[in-house]
């Protein structure tokens, strides 16, 4: 259903307009038109806004200051990182300013003793790794979209990504975080202590918060070590029942050194070989209806080798893996992960795509693969299912040319209500955003949702901070219906 812009909040005048100027100068201050349509458009071209000015602070104090004069205008703000988000949340719907991160981007300290690295929120994430890879740690999260993502935006969503089995999340990574409140208020939590139990724990409300109670400006993170034997293997697996033994048999033989465990499945495959050009299919003479990523990361090459190799001649000789290729070098390492990364980046090529980014038990997952296959049987769609299995995360995407209603019709509820049904997510690493501001209800209950809306006025009690996204407009979700009809 399309919203309305909520008339209560202001439009940018000629006069914000002179102050942002004097606060930021001419080059912090975007208003040209060309410039803008980036800024106001998402990744994927799914959702476009139409906001007139952008703004680029360089630190802190500017940041607080411009967030000062939205608030007592009541401009509404949207904080923007990478710009790589995959449900709406980093742009505008209507005329909301777009405040970027884009030049907060010092690195502050490395702590070579701990690995805590404290840098500003807009610091690219594979920039980081490089750094801190400098100093022989590495990033505790990886993702696809590394070379664009800001650190802010990645804590801002509470990414996952590809090492999470390995790491954990950024709610245990994060040691601390400074954050701007919606008045101006600076909230300095840029701790790098690993024990801290002194009351609440704040800096958890802005990790996920998706830029609804605050900016992040700057980041503490715990890296680990950077593993000096990384291990990438390939398998062929011949249906989903098989995978989670084979999951179950990684973790028992790689046990402390296991750090991805990813899965896809054919259609992925063969979509991504199809619509983005340098990927490689690692296993060119076998066709199966799925296949794993499974990687190690420790420090004895020859040790982790041999347990790699190990586990592949165990699941083999169970006959639970038709084939398997363990990459020999860095280029075979990169050819693979590139065909797993690559399957986000082929679905835009190939036209558009409904995504949705599901947590749920791993032996239900692939049910709701076939059954949104057999739903969509006969209109022009492709459903591929791939994610990643250690951590339960399924990615179920329906690939079509254009956006249509009527497709759309068939895939929701459908999808949210088959995920709530066996107590899963919505949302279990890209956040709502726009796409899913009234879906929270599926996931969460109605108190909950209640609680988080009296903490969105604690901290932004005039609601300038990324409206629309997160919370429902009027209190009201789509998963409200489904709670109430599981309580009936
Ligand atoms: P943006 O897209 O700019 O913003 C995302 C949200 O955070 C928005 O709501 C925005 O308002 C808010 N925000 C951004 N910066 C701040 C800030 N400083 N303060 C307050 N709020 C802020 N996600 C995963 O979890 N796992 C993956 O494996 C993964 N792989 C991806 C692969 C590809 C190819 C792509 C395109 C995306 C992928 N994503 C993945 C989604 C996305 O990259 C992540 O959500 C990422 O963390 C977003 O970072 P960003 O800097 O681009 O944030
Ligand atoms: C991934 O795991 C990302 O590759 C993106 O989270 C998933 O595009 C998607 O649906
Ligand atoms: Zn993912």
């Amino acid at each position: 259903m399309p919203l309305i812009r909520d008339p209560s909040y202001a439009r940018v005048e000629s006069s914000d307009i002179d102050y942002f100027r004097g606060l930021l100068g001419d080059t912090g201050v975007i208003t040209d038109s060309t410039a803008l349509q980036a800024l106001n458009q998402d990744w994927m071209g799914k959702y476009e806004g139409k906001s007139t000015v952008a703004l680029r602070p360089k630190s802190t104090e500017q940041v607080s200051k411009i967030l000062a004069h939205c608030n007592a205008r009541r401009l509404a703000v949207v904080p923007q990182g990478g710009n790589t988000g995959l449900v709406g949340g980093s742009v505008p719907l209507f005329d909301e300013i777009v405040l970027t991160t884009t030049n907060l981007n010092r690195i502050i300290s490395f702590d070579e003793v701990s690995g805590t690295l404290v840098c500003e929120s807009g610091c690219i994430l594979e920039e980081l790794d490089r750094h801190v890879g400098g100093h022989g740690f590495t990033m505790p999260l990886d993702l696809g979209a590394k070379g664009s993502c800001q650190i802010g935006g990645n804590v801002s969503t509470n990414a996952g990504g590809l090492r999470l089995l390995r790491y954990g999340s950024l709610h245990g990574t994060v040691l601390g975080l400074e954050a701007v409140l919606a008045d101006g208020t600076i909230v300095d939590t840029l701790q790098t202590l690993r024990k801290d139990n002194t009351g609440y724990d704040l800096k958890q409300l802005f990790i996920g918060a998706e830029g609804t109670l605050g900016v992040v400006t700057a980041v503490s993170i715990l890296c680990p070590p950077r593993p000096s034997a990384v291990h990438v293997s390939y398998l062929a697996v011949p249906d989903f029942a098989t995978i989670q033994k084979v999951f179950v048999r990684a973790r028992q033989k790689l046990g402390e050194i296991l750090s991805a465990f990813e899965f896809l499945d054919q259609q992925s495959l063969e979509l991504t070989l199809e619509h983005l050009e340098g990927v490689r299919n690692p296993l060119p003479d076998t066709q199966t209806p799925f296949y794993l990523v499974v990687e190690t990361s420790g420090s004895n090459e020859a040790h982790d080798y041999e347990k790699m190799e190990g586990f592949l001649e165990e699941v083999m000789e169970e006959g639970w893996v038709l084939d398997g290729t363990i990459a020999q070098d860095s280029t075979q390492t990169a050819a693979i992960w590139g065909l797993r990364e690559g399957i986000s980046v082929a679905l835009k090529h190939a036209g558009a795509v409904y995504k949705y980014d599901l947590s749920m038990p791993v032996p239900e997952m692939y049910s709701l693969v076939e059954e949104t296959r057999q739903r969509l049987a006969g209109l022009p769609v492709e459903v591929v299912g791939y994610g990643h299995l250690g951590d339960g995360n399924l990615h179920l995407n329906i690939s079509t040319k254009h956006y249509d209603e009527n497709i759309l019709k068939h895939i929701e509820p459908f999808v949210y209500e088959w995920t709530a049904a066996r107590r899963g997510s919505v949302s279990a690493e890209h956040g709502l955003g726009q796409m899913k501001a009234d879906c929270i209800g599926y996931t969460k209950s109605q108190e909950a949702v209640k609680l988080m809306g009296q903490i969105k006025r604690v901290f932004d009690p005039n609601g300038i901070l990324n409206p629309y996204k997160v919370l429902p407009q009027d209190g009201a979700s789509r998963g409200d219906h489904h709670a109430n009809a599981m309580a009936a």
